[in-house]
């Protein structure tokens, strides 16, 4: 029964991981719903404040949804 009870936590730590990677979505991010990610709004996440620059093609200080596609996490 033990083991049983460590490959159901070992699992649910990895639908946990999986739920945070995906809930990284656009419209997660665009908190105040504009249609783009401001500076602000890229706070939330490190990783995207970390690519922000280089996201940001047109250089306008928002991400676009087109922009945005480029985001590796
Ligand atoms: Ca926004
Ligand atoms: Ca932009």
């Amino acid at each position: 029964m033990k083991l049983v009870h460590v490959f159901m936590a070992t699992s649910l730590t990895f639908i946990s991981a999986m739920s945070f990677a995906s809930g990284l979505s656009f419209s997660d991010l665009d908190t105040d719903h504009d249609g783009v990610i401001s500076v602000k709004e890229a706070k939330a996440n490190t990783l995207l404040t970390e690519q922000f620059a280089k996201l940001d093609a047109d250089k306008d200080k928002l991400l676009s949804r087109s922009e945005f596609l480029n985001f590796q996490l």
